[in-house]
């Protein structure tokens, strides 16, 4: 649940932190419900069947040598021991169990006990344990996670069967374009709190002159009942620790402290390359203290934040009133072994990758990213559009309407104090073709509105999603070629790819159709404060021809700024790239394609900065990363700038040099 606060677990003099991160006993069902049914999570799990080492956090697919654990459709499950010190059973104290997330969904117990079931990966969650503990003994966690993806579940999947000599069996599709790892993702951490806590802080900041302004909200739980007197104390420390605001605030209604502090000529939080000490850093330090129970009780948390402000108009975004343009990529949480899991030495070498290519920002393609990544965003000053778990959604329901919204409110909770966030991403490439997308989205902006009205927010749209499928499938566009009536009434992709191919086998001439380039024809850049569109010129529509992406992209840029009057950026362009191979004049998938794809792509974004609306540029992908199996994948998606060891593409020096020059032109 998320009617609580999801502050980050970090110690203070009042907090204490352990890791239950490392080798997590593990085993994967034979069944969706042999776990339950034999009651696995009530003795240690090697005495119902074997069990084999696993680490935390990881993905679990590529741990072993078993196709079968790679491509697991269901329920696995890990087990461990840990002791808690008895030092941590103190009156007043309470104990919390967190993970960073669990992909899909997870089910928890301590001690047989269970404890918190959660939905939704990508995200954390939590819950008081104090009273399943064994404090001064040993401890058993047993969590059962499942990775299973239905057409309810955010993002869509389906579980569809295979016939084998074996018989029938499971398998898990999907229509995004990156491996569905899963297993346990993130860091698990157990930390107490006094029984009196810090439940939430919330802030918002302002410049005024060369003044910051920082707005707060701190609320508070765990007292028997509300208006016992509690007082809280903030203070504003800068980055060398030195006070440099303060406020004192009683509460005796129970609701919480909300104020204001002036910091005069503060240091503001810049993106990278725009000012010489980009990402500073403030901390707010929040102390309340309260008697209860003939207790002095105190909490402290120390929250990073930076004084920053966002605004933006129809046709540009502003950072602390600069326009900003963003040059970036599309990203995934994606390396050899670990897939999705959490590694510091991965997401360190990222970030100095990031600020060697002079990138200023990146979207969160296409999930909430581990607190630790976005915590470099932070100090690194690299600008983050954070999306929500929800792509390729092919099917609306009031039931997916549901948890699309939920992870828009978990996704705000955790990360709405940074600074780095500077746009929320509501989906990617969702199928708005489709009119039931209009409500649809209607509900989502308002939702991410109502939750944040400080920042814009966004989605990757890709227009006419069908029309271009089916195009691209099937059609050519020709002098010489029979006209497919594309009935609007009907925009569903599989008709119009029927009929395509009915044609087809009639005849052997190339067939075309009337795409319409009907604004109502796009259901959701309506409700968006920026549009953010996909499009693969020269890839996947007339692949190798070079020459089109210059008209194609202005066109399409200045017709989405036309229909909607806002302002417009390019979230997906590129091209897959095999690295080491070279064919010159270049050739799709060589390195040399690469670059001259993206060259033409420079092109046409420097001709649309000139006229004012077009805001940004991010490339697909910045690294190369596992997909599904499909027959125009090698090993991955390869439209990294880098390899997925790391390693720079050609292009790579190609694009340092555009996104250095763009830094220097601000
Ligand atoms: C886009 C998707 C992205 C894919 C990319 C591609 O948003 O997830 O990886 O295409 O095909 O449509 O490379």
């Amino acid at each position: 649940g998320s009617s609580w606060g999801l502050l980050y677990p970090i110690e203070s003099e009042k907090r204490a932190l352990k890791s239950l991160n490392g080798i997590w006993q593990f085993r994967a069902a034979n069944s969706t419900t042999e776990g339950m049914e034999y009651k696995w999570y009530k003795k240690e799990l090697y005495k119902t069947g074997a069990t084999i080492p696993m680490p935390v956090p990881s993905s679990y697919n590529d741990i072993t040598q078993e196709k079968s654990l790679r491509e697991h459709v269901g329920p696995v499950w890990y087990e461990r021991h840990f002791f808690v010190h008895e030092s941590w059973r103190q009156n007043a104290q309470r104990v919390w169990l967190r993970f960073g997330s669990v992909h899909y969904s997870a089910r928890v117990w301590l001690n047989g006990e269970e404890v918190m079931h959660h939905e939704i990966g990508h995200l954390p969650f939590e819950a008081d344990v104090t009273s399943a503990l064994h404090f001064g003994q040993e401890n058993r966690i047993t969590v059962e996670v499942d990775n299973t993806l239905t057409l309810t579940t955010i993002p869509q999947g389906m579980v569809d069967e295979i016939h084998t000599l074996d018989g029938v069996k499971k398998v898990q599709r999907y229509s995004f374009d990156f491996f569905n790892y899963a297993g346990i993702h993130r860091p698990v951490i157990l930390y107490s709190t006094p029984a009196v806590y810090i439940d939430d802080i919330t802030t918002y900041t302002d410049v005024v002159g060369d003044k910051g302004v920082v707005y707060f909200n701190v609320t508070y739980k765990g007292l028997p009942k509300p208006h016992n007197d509690v007082n809280c104390r903030i203070t504003i420390l800068d980055a060398q620790s030195k006070p440099v605001g303060k406020a004192v605030k009683d509460d005796t209604t129970g609701v919480g402290f909300i104020g204001k502090i002036e910091i005069p000529e503060a240091q503001l939080w810049w993106p990278y390359l725009m000012d010489p000490n980009p990402g500073y850093l403030y901390t707010l330090e929040a102390r309340i203290t309260t008697t209860q129970w003939g207790l002095n009780i105190e909490d402290v948390y120390r929250l990073p934040f930076g004084i920053r402000m966002i605004t933006w108009s129809n046709t540009s975004l502003l950072i602390n009133n600069v326009p900003v343009y963003l040059r970036g990529f599309g990203r995934h949480e994606d390396s050899d072994i670990r897939g999705k899991g959490l590694d510091l030495a991965l997401v360190a070498k990222d970030y100095n990758l990031l600020k060697w290519i002079g990138a200023n920002s990146y979207r969160t393609s296409h999930y909430p990213y581990a607190e630790e990544i976005m915590d470099f965003a932070d100090r690194e000053g690299i600008m983050i559009i954070d999306e929500c778990p929800s792509v390729n959604t092919e099917k609306y329901s009031a039931a997916l309407l549901t948890k699309h919204l939920s992870s828009l409110t978990q996704l705000i909770q955790r990360d709405k104090n940074r600074p780095s966030v500077i746009m929320w991403s509501v989906a990617n490439e969702p199928r708005t073709q489709y009119q039931e997308s209009a409500d649809y989205f209607r509900s989502v902006v308002k939702h991410t509105k109502t939750l944040d009205t400080t920042r814009p927010v966004t989605a990757a749209l890709n227009k006419w999603y069908s029309v271009d499928q089916a195009c691209n499938n099937a059609t050519h566009v020709g002098a010489a070629s029979y006209r497919v009536q594309h009935n609007r009434t009907e925009p569903r992709d599989s008709i119009l790819i029927y009929v395509v191919n009915h044609v087809k086998s009639l005849d052997y001439r190339p067939v075309t159709a009337a795409i319409a380039q009907d604004p109502n024809y796009e259901y959701a850049g309506q409700f968006m404060d920026i549009i953010g569109f996909n499009r693969y010129n020269a890839w996947y529509t007339e692949p190798g021809k070079l020459e089109v992406i210059q008209l194609n992209l202005e066109a399409e840029a200045e017709q989405w700024h036309q229909i909607h009057n806002k302002p417009v950026m390019i979230l997906e362009y590129g091209a897959d790239t095999m690295p080491g191979l070279h064919l010159d004049p270049s050739y799709i998938w060589s390195e040399e394609y690469q670059a001259d794809l993206l060259s033409e792509h420079f092109k046409a974004f420097d001709s649309l900065r000139n006229k004012s609306f077009f805001i940004g540029e991010m490339i697909w992908n910045f690294a190369d990363f596992k997909t599904d199996q499909t027959t125009t994948r090698v090993g991955g998606n390869k439209k990294g700038i880098f390899t997925r060891e790391r390693q720079p593409k050609s292009a790579a020096f190609h694009v340092r040099k555009r996104y250095f020059h763009l830094a220097r032109e601000v």
